[in-house]
Formats: structure tokens, C-alpha cells, sequence
């Protein structure tokens, strides 16, 4: 487990105050906010695309050899943000993965992963993170409020996933700002795996108007783009139905 090795090489308190210095110094996040704007067009949602080897529900979906190629790629189809998944159990991501696509980008980088300790958040903007996921249903109130804290204090903006109406209602107790938090509509439930966009649907009107919205999973072609933006969201993320395709980038023009 890599961020069990890096924990016993890089004190927690070291590594928060080395990164606190970082924000202020070399490394600025790449903004979100203004690829959205730019990219949702008309009937269109700007397209977060998603570099995805596997998943727990549908198993290896695609050998992706080379992973700065493909978020190029993605890159010069026009996405918004590229999001790549550091989950090696489940999603047979890596923090190296990670880094190959953050080297070769300018769009921002999303670090996808299941954040569950203040570490990780540090580990976040050490690796070059722009964006982080924190997923409503994997943390408890404290926790949602002191990571949040945190990323903020290192200049990261949120990715904040929820899947329905109390952990949205719990979302909104935090000081979410316009440019820094995106709400992440998850259409799929993490228990029992299965997709419906009608979940975007549901929650979109619930959403307080100045934070964007982000559909992710389960987006499967340009009609399913129109209903999401249609019911309010700026932003697609997808994963599986752009891997899945022989050119990821050229799927992602169509
Ligand atoms: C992408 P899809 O169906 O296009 O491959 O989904 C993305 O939404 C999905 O990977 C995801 C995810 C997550 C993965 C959404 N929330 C949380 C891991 C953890």
C-alpha cells in the first residue's frame, strides 16, 4: 500500500506544513471553473474525462499502457479537467498513474481515490493534485468538515460526491465557494452498483445555484450529455464509456 509506506517515510505534520508552503510558492492549482464555463456549450456539458482500467462492478475495461497519452489525447478532444483514479485495489489505479498524466496536462488533474485520512489529502497536493474527490457516504460529519478545512488551507478545490438528498442537505452545512467546491452527482449507488441518471435529475434542483454541477458515471453518449445539462449540471465526469472505445479521445469529440 503505497500511502502506508510514504506515512512511515514523511511525518503527517511535516508533510501538512512543507505543503501549506507549496500553495503559496511553485505549485498553484490549475483552476476548474473557467474550463467549465468554456466547455459547456449550448446543448453540451463541459466533459471531465476520466482515465479508468478497471472498476469493482465490471472488472478490467481497458490495458491502458500509457496514460499521459491518453489524458493528451483527451486534452486535445476539448476535455474540461482530465480525473484519474489512484484506487490500486478496486480501480488498479496508481499515484503513478497520477503523476505520468499531471506531467503532460495543462487542463486540471482530479485525483480520484477513496479519501479517508488527512494524509491523503497532504499526499494530494504533494503529488500535484488540482482537484480532490471527497465522497459524502465514505465520511463521517467531523471528518467531512476538517478534510474539507484542510484542502482548502492547501488551495485544493473539492470534487464533493453525493448520491442523494440527506447527504446533499449535509453537504450544505459547509462553506462551499463558487471557484473552489463542485458537486459531484453520483448516478450510480456505491451499495448496490446500479446506474440511473434520474438521480441527477432528483437533486439537481436541490443544489445551491452558484456551485456547478458535476454527472458523473454511467454517461453513455451525447443524448445522455443533453438530459444531464439539460437538468441543470455544467459538467459530465466519464470513465468507462470513453476507455472502452479504440481512440478514448476521438469518442470523446463525438
Ligand atoms: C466514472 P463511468 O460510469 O463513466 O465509468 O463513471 C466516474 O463517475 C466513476 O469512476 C466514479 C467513481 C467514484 C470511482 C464516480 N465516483 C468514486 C471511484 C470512486
Amino acid at each position: 500500500n503505497n500511502i502506508r509506506i510514504q506515512q512511515d517515510r514523511l511525518p503527517e505534520h511535516i508533510l501538512r506544513k512543507e505543503m501549506e508552503e507549496r500553495e503559496t510558492d511553485i505549485a498553484k492549482t490549475v483552476a476548474l471553473l473557467p474550463h467549465l464555463i468554456e466547455k459547456s456549450q449550448g446543448k453540451m456539458p463541459a466533459i471531465v474525462a476520466e482515465i479508468k482500467r478497471a472498476s469493482p462492478s465490471k472488472g478490467k475495461l481497458r490495458n491502458i499502457k500509457n496514460p499521459a497519452k491518453v489524458a493528451k489525447e483527451y486534452q486535445e478532444a476539448g476535455a474540461a479537467a482530465i480525473s484519474v483514479l489512484t484506487e490500486t485495489d478496486f480501480f488498479h489505479g496508481s499515484i503513478k498513474d497520477f503523476l505520468a498524466v499531471k506531467d503532460v496536462v495543462r487542463l486540471p488533474v482530479l485525483r480520484k481515490d477513496f479519501i479517508i485520512s488527512l494524509y491523503q489529502i497532504y499526499q494530494s497536493k504533494h503529488m500535484g493534485a488540482d482537484i480532490i474527490l471527497l465522497i459524502m457516504a465514505a465520511l463521517n460529519h467531523k471528518e467531512l468538515v476538517v478534510f474539507h478545512q484542510e484542502a482548502k488551507r492547501m488551495g485544493l478545490q473539492c470534487l464533493l460526491e453525493v448520491h442523494n438528498r440527506e447527504e446533499l442537505e449535509r453537504l450544505k452545512t459547509l462553506d462551499l465557494k463558487k471557484g473552489e467546491d463542485y458537486i459531484g452527482i453520483n448516478n450510480r449507488d456505491l451499495k448496490s452498483m446500479e446506474v440511473d441518471l434520474r438521480v441527477t435529475e432528483k437533486l439537481c434542483p436541490y443544489v445551491p445555484s452558484d456551485i456547478p454541477i458535476i454527472s458523473e458515471s454511467g454517461i453513455r453518449n451525447s443524448t445522455d450529455c443533453h438530459s444531464v445539462k439539460r437538468w441543470g449540471a455544467t459538467g459530465v465526469l466519464v470513465g468507462e464509456s470513453l476507455v472502452r472505445q479504440n481512440s478514448p479521445g476521438e469518442a470523446l469529440r463525438n
